[in-house]
């Protein structure tokens, strides 16, 4: 399978030493990074700069009956204290979610989660501001909150949304895809049928920089600049014209580095309004940098799925239809980041990696108080939860069938002839080879060995069980199409704009961002190989709305599939020109000029010694352009397109589960990925440990709790657990290539596979370790608590 242009084969042309396409290519950004010169918000400094901290509520749910900031204003240094009222003035009290709902920039009337922003003191100094805060007298009428989700729905539960008019509940959408019909008659004539609930608890995407902004308004300019820590700066940017009312090219966001986004840095917060409101107001640039247990507490937090899945089999283990119940925990305001028209992210895509006639989905969305979010943490829009619910769900029919999962994934499979594969729910699938990546995986984890072993130690009675754990997922990224995919109505193309200088050294412009992808460095690569160029040569660029085209940011691992495509598409119109120039400079024919992919260079067909290089072509066009010609060498594409990429994999998590104590120990941990044609093999491999890890902080121990009052009991470090060093096997990866057919390099996306293929396999190890004893289900986080609770009432515990 060949992309379009013949498209590149990495395996055979990592060889060609320019550090294109499959080249392992060092990380540009890591010189910087490992020298201590990163630039993150909290490095920049302005001259005059003041200080921002946030004043939050200490209760979840709250009338503010007054806020007396004079004790804060008397203090040395406080310049300012901020409410909701001095807000209204400028129309900037509330700001639109992305999903269309409304969220108080300060609380005007009635808090609705804790930690919500009350007020804001502006000081000379951080640490003034800090006490300033502490000195803001807020007095509260507390209200009984509300914080799981099917308490929330109860017809007496308190209303946590008087602020929308003609509001009676806390219900926020119905939503279903499939046939619900057709699915209901597979399930009656069905010869088994297996059900089992599992709860996707919250989490944190808890990058290592937390929030922050730096306004900075210029009235001399007239323009209004903000760093800040920004996925989506293009998109921020026409929001923040759009609340403020300030014209759009008066308003320059600039996403320096970014210590990590994995979806956290996606949504709009309160805190970068206030620090470019207050800027705006006082004519002064300010700073906010928010605090670990403030990020964790008040900033998107992923999932909250509480879901009831379904299949229905023949007896020999061929899946007839799969249905699911969902009840969905967003908060206090809907302000999940995903493309707007879809209320329950890619979802849709429940079906998995199976041929599966029927499928029906229903989910129903509450308000709690609880802080908003319910999409961000390497996650595609909810496909995490989708493959979760399918990936667990094979398992339980092959216990409940007494096959090995194996066979039941193998039987069900889409084949490989059946793409373009329309999945039940019409979402168009664009290539895949499910069982090639399943037997790599198998292979790579000794399988059947272990099989053996676990039987040993069952017959055995031995104090360690062990555990073998699939999953074979299939993931969607790369949004959009535009005509399906939009965040607050903007298509969701992206873009990329390739500049040759006269030396022959190339500027590259993204509309995508960077948190650690690594996309200085692959950019430049796809360059390389589409050019012919060094990857030394070329710079890329992002992250700065006055000199970047215009994109729609990096999340839903849509950067490769999207900007990476308007990358190689801008490369080729490069080329193009780059041919009219090499028949200027070699006196040929235009159409005799061919481009050598090996070499890198331009030749005159039938003659490979009358040949031209890059360079040699740019200086042509600047210093001796055939006249007619638009001088220079340029190009700009943006890509909208046709698809979204379906990367895939295959995990095999082997475990070792503790009879007396409960504490799981991993084995073994193999992933076999399937992103299409790779562009850098290390960089894929560094997105696969991490994001293995990140399953692993899901599957083992993250999950932010509430209290009965709505305090937030799992929100810093000392009680939000994330995996270090410590918890983390060995990984063992491998991968197949499918290509994407309708990408121009045909690759896809990898970033948020390891973390949505891998949880389902972990809890797969920990069930199948148990499931001789009849046990169906563990719930996420399986703390050694957890697991030994599941081991005693199968009658396994020591
Ligand atoms: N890549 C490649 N060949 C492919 C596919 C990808 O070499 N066939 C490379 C890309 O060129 C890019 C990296 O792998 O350098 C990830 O690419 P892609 O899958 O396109 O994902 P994005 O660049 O859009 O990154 C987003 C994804 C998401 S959504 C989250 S969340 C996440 C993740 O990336 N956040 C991260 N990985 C992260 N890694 C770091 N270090 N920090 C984050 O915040
Ligand atoms: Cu959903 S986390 Mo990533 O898409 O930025």
């Amino acid at each position: 399978q060949h992309a379009e242009d013949g498209g590149p084969q990495p395996e055979k042309h990592c060889g060609h030493g320019r550090g294109g396409m499959g080249e392992e290519v060092r990380r540009k950004e890591d010189q910087r990074f490992i020298t201590g010169r990163g630039n993150y918000v909290d490095d920049v400094k302005k001259p005059g700069m003041l200080h921002c901290e946030l004043v939050r509520s200490p209760h979840a749910h709250a009338r503010i009956e007054e806020i007396d900031g004079s004790r804060a204003m008397d203090m040395d240094g406080v310049v300012a204290v901020l409410t909701a009222e001095d807000l209204l003035e400028y129309d900037l009290a509330t700001m639109p979610t992305l999903m269309d709902d409304t969220q108080d920039v300060l609380v005007n009337d009635k808090v609705k989660f804790q930690s919500q922003e009350v007020a804001a003191v502006i000081a000379e100094d951080r640490y003034v501001a800090k006490d300033g805060a502490e000195k803001v007298d807020v007095t509260y009428d507390v209200l009984d909150p509300v914080v799981d989700a099917d308490d929330a729905l109860e017809d007496d539960a308190p209303l946590i949304r008087e602020d929308i008019e003609d509001k009676e509940d806390n219900h926020i959408f119905d939503w279903e895809t499939g046939d619900e019909e057709a699915t209901a008659q597979a399930f009656e004539e069905a010869d088994v049928t297996v059900e089992e609930e599992m709860f996707y608890q919250r989490l944190h995407p808890a990058p290592i920089e937390t929030c922050g902004a730096v306004g900075d308004y210029d009235p001399g300019k007239d323009k209004l600049t903000v760093h800040m820590t920004s996925q989506a700066p293009h998109i921020h940017r026409t929001l923040f014209a759009q609340v403020s009312g300030i014209p759009e090219h008066k308003i320059r966001i600039v996403s320096p580095d970014v210590g990590g986004g994995f979806g956290n840095k996606v949504p709009i917060y309160p805190g970068y309004v206030v620090a470019a409101a207050a800027s705006y107001v006082l004519e002064q640039p300010v700073k906010w940098v928010e605090e670990r247990s403030e990020n964790i507490q008040t900033t998107g937090f992923a999932r909250d799925y509480d879901m009831t899945g379904e299949i229905a089999a023949t007896e020999d283990g061929e899946i007839l239809a799969v249905r699911t119940d969902v009840l969905a925990n967003h908060g206090a305001y809907n302000a999940a980041a995903q493309p707007s028209k879809f209320p329950a992210g890619f979802f849709n895509i429940f079906t998995g990696s199976y041929d599966i006639d029927a499928a029906y989905a229903s989910l129903s969305a509450a308000y709690t108080n609880t802080a908003p979010g319910g999409i961000a943490y390497r996650c595609s829009f909810r496909v995490t939860e989708a493959v979760y619910l399918i990936e667990r769900m094979v398992k339980v029919l092959a216990d409940e069938l007494e096959v090995d999962p194996t066979e039941i994934r193998r039987k069900n499979f889409i084949q490989p002839e059946q793409f373009p594969y329309e999945s039940p729910t019409g979402w168009n699938y664009d290539s895949g080879d499910y069982e090639s990546a399943l037997d790599l995986a198998l292979e790579m984890a000794e399988y059947e060995e272990y099989r053996e072993e676990q039987q040993r130690r069952i017959e055995n009675d031995a104090d360690k069980l062990l555990g073998i754990g699939i999953s074979s997922f299939t993931e969607v990224v790369g949004a959009g199409p535009g005509k399906t995919c939009d965040i607050a109505g903007v298509e969701m193309f992206d873009s990329a704009e390739i500049r040759i200088h006269p030396t022959g050294k190339a500027t590259v412009r993204v509309g995508v961002q960077t948190q650690g992808q690594g996309h200085e460095t692959t950019f430049a690569q796809i360059v390389a190989e589409e050019l012919g160029m060094d990857v030394d040569d070329i710079v890329v660029e992002h992250g700065d709305t006055d000199t970047d085209p215009y994109g729609l940011g990096t999340y839903g691992s849509r950067s490769t599939p999207v900007a990476g495509a308007a990358t190689a598409v801008a490369s080729r119109k490069v080329r193009d020109k780059a041919k009219t120039i090499a028949a200027n400079e070699l006196e040929a024919d235009e159409g005799d000029i061919e481009w050598d992919r090996e070499s890198g260079e331009f030749h005159v067909a039938g003659a490979p010694d009358r040949s031209i290089t890059i360079t040699e072509i740019a200086a042509g066009a600047y210093m001796n352009n055939p006249a007619g010609e638009e001088p220079g060498l340029e190009a700009v594409n943006y890509y909208d397109p046709p698809e979204m990429t379906y990367p895939f994999g295959s995990y095999v998590v082997v475990v070792e589960v503790d009879r007396e104590t409960g504490e799981v120990e991993f084995e073994k941990f193999v992933a076999v990925d399937d992103c299409g044609n790779r562009i850098n093999p290390m960089v894929i491999e560094g997105q696969i440990h991490g994001g293995l890890a990140q399953g692993i902080g899901t599957a083992m121990m993250e999950h932010v709790t509430y209290d009965d009052n709505g305090n937030v009991t799992g929100g810093d470090f000392m009680n939000y657990l994330l995996p270090t060093a410590m918890e983390i096997p060995e990984f063992e990866t491998g991968h197949t290539v499918t290509p994407s057919p309708h990408h121009p390099i045909g690759a896809k996306g990898v970033g948020e596979s390891p973390t949505v293929g891998s949880p389902p396999a972990i809890v797969n190890a920990v069930v199948d370790a148990m499931a001789h004893a009849g046990v169906s289900h563990v719930e996420m986080p399986m703390t050694p608590d957890v697991v030994w609770e599941a081991l005693d009432e199968a009658g396994l515990a020591q």
